[in-house]
Order: C-alpha cells, then structure tokens, then sequence
C-alpha cells in the first residue's frame, strides 16, 4: 500500500484530473461542434445536420480525441501529473474505448476501482470505510474525516470552530447548542460577556467572562476598571474604560498627570508650562533676562529655552566668543536664521553631553 502523503497527493491530483478530463471533453465537443457549424456553412452554403452527426459521433469516440484530451491534461511544468497520465494511459485508453459505457464516472471506475487510491465520499482507509458520524454526513455535518475520499486517513473528526467531541455534537466553551440531537447539533456564540452560557444574552451566563462581574440580577455587566483605586494606569496616562475591558492612553505632553487626551484635561501641568484659562500652555521663558551671559540670547521652546551665541559668536569654554573672520564669513554664506543657529546650538550641546 502507498503511505499516506503521496497517495493524499494523488487522490487530490486525480480529483482535478477528472474534472479537467470531463471539463475538457465537454469543451472539445462544443468547439468541435461550433467548428462544424461554422465550416458546415461554409463549404455547404448550410447546415448539414446528419454529417455533422456522423463527423461528430465518431471523433467523440476516437483515439484522436483521447490523445488530444491526454495531452492537454497536465501543464506542462507539472511533472507528477504528466507522470501519472503517462503511467496509467492504458487504463485510460480501457475505460475510452471499452468501459465508458457501463462505467461513465471515471473518477469510480478509475481512482476507486482500478487503482484503488481513492474511495467514495464520507468513507475512508484501506477498506473504505464510513466515517466517524456516517458517510452520508460525516462528523454530523460539523467537521472534516480525517482521509474523507482517500485509502488513508483515521476516519476522526476535526470539528469546525465552535464545535468540539469526537463527534462534534457538543459546542466549545463560548458557545451553546442551540439545537442538539443524537445526530444534529448546531452550536451559537455566547453574549461576549459569558465565559460559558445556556443561551444568547448576557442574563444566560453560566460563568461571566474576565472584565465582566455579575450583578444583581444575575447579568453579566462590565467592570470599570477606571474607577478602581489605585488607577490600572500610569501617572502619565489616563484610564478609557471600555465594554469588557479598559485602556491606559498616554497624556498631552503639556500635562503632568490627567484625566483625558488633550492639553485641556491636565491634573497639573508639566515643567515650562503654566495654567492658562484651564488649558496649560508654554512659559515664553525669554520674556525675562534669563540668558545673562554677554552676547547670549535667548529663544524660547516648547516647555523649555535655549540659550545661544548671537551672530558672529561661538560657544567656548561656556562663553560667547567672537568667531574669527574667515569662519564667521564662511558661515554667513549659508542662511543663518535664528532657528538654524538655534539647531546649531543644540547639536553642540547634545554632542557634549
Ligand atoms: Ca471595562
């Protein structure tokens, strides 16, 4: 007996083998047949039913046509396929010529009977045998037998999400029949609050699901986590509760510590910020002498101030130096706005520290 890979292989070769055999031979008789059509035209000014009939009936049984159906089987590139036709071209030329009659479904005759790879649907193994739950619906309609159609394979059950047990009647955690029999189940999700339940809403939890706490009345309700103290979040985040669960979002970063997003729901607003009409907005610290030292000037930032160098100056030593000429013209070739001596400045500092 073949293992099971390559026969699995083989069966799921022959599956579209006989499609593409049977597609192609309803294809070649309608091209066939147009063909016909359109030279029965053209050579008799009209159709001529009863050549067209007999042309037609005994290229449909011809060796020509086989051939022409084999070749165009495989593409080209596949070698396993075309190695296979090649390998069982006899059976093939049998079944054409002496058992298409009695045995017109060739996947039967050829993959089930003659080289015995496959078996009918809803069975599987060596001795095609019915699957768990019965080949007419195996694994009660909500799963796959494990070698359905093939000599190999187990017959078990995977079951379909929602379902579970080897016979894929009982429903997984998060889901409840609905309907159950001895060989029917249908399995539905839970309300999104129960862990386990007996029905669709959220009063039929059995067990309520982490992030929901039962009430009262036996319902499944929502745990603001938010409320709860101390905060799940940190000091610089605030809390979102939401339906079964909550999240921690970062503040403005104008805020030391808040109760929602923007610059407005501060608790307290960060260093170089001050209170503003309820929203914190930047200190212009420039607007006192905080840069003190001679030819310094001061350009305000966002939470923040830098102290720099004012034109034809460079930081040495912490002092504003005159930059010697050839510098300072070079230097002066490039835009020298407040802001790029400003990036300047910054460079240097952070190349320092
Ligand atoms: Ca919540």
């Amino acid at each position: 007996m073949l293992s099971t890979g390559p026969e699995l292989r083989l069966m799921r070769l022959l599956s579209c083998l006989t499609l593409a055999l049977l597609f192609q031979a309803s294809d070649a008789k309608r091209d066939l047949k147009s063909g016909f059509d359109r030279t029965a035209k053209q050579n008799f000014g009209g159709g001529n039913t009863a050549w067209e009939e007999r042309k037609l009936s005994k290229y449909e049984t011809s060796e020509i046509r086989l051939v022409e159906i084999l070749e165009g089987l495989c593409e080209s590139s596949s070698f396993e396929c075309n190695r296979m036709v090649e390998e069982h071209e006899e059976h093939f030329e049998t079944w054409w010529f002496r058992r298409k009659t009695k045995h017109p479904d060739l996947h039967r005759w050829f993959c089930i009977e003659m080289i015995k790879v496959c078996c009918p649907k809803g069975t599987f193994g060596p001795d095609c045998n019915a699957c768990v739950g019965g080949s007419e619906r195996p694994c009660h309609g909500n799963g796959r037998c494990d070698g359905d159609g093939t000599r190999g394979g187990n017959g078990k059950c995977s079951c379909v999400h929602g379902y579970n047990g080897e016979f894929c009647l009982d429903c997984i955690d998060g889901y409840y029949n609905e309907v159950r029999n001895d060989t029917f189940s249908l399995c539905t999700e839970c309300h999104s609050s129960c862990k386990t339940c007996t029905g669709p809403t959220s009063q039929d939890c059995d067990e309520c699901k982490e992030g929901w706490e039962e009430d009262d009345q036996k319902t499944c309700v929502d745990v603001n986590e938010c409320s709860k103290d101390p905060s799940p979040c940190k000091e610089d985040q605030y809390c979102l509760n939401t339906e079964g669960s909550y999240s921690c979002n970062a503040c403005d970063k104008v805020c030391s510590g808040c109760t929602g997003a923007g610059p407005d729901k501060c608790q307290a607003c960060a260093s170089g910020y001050q209170d503003t009409e309820d929203t914190c907005t930047d200190i212009d610290e420039c607007s006192e002498a905080v840069c003190t030292k001679e030819n310094q000037e001061c350009v305000n930032t966002k939470g923040s101030y830098v102290c720099i160098c004012s034109s034809g100056y460079e930081e040495h030593d912490g002092e504003c130096v005159q930059m010697p000429q050839e510098r300072w013209v070079r230097q002066n070739e490039k835009p020298t706005s407040r802001e790029s001596r400003k990036q300047q400045h910054e460079s240097v500092y952070l190349g320092y520290y």
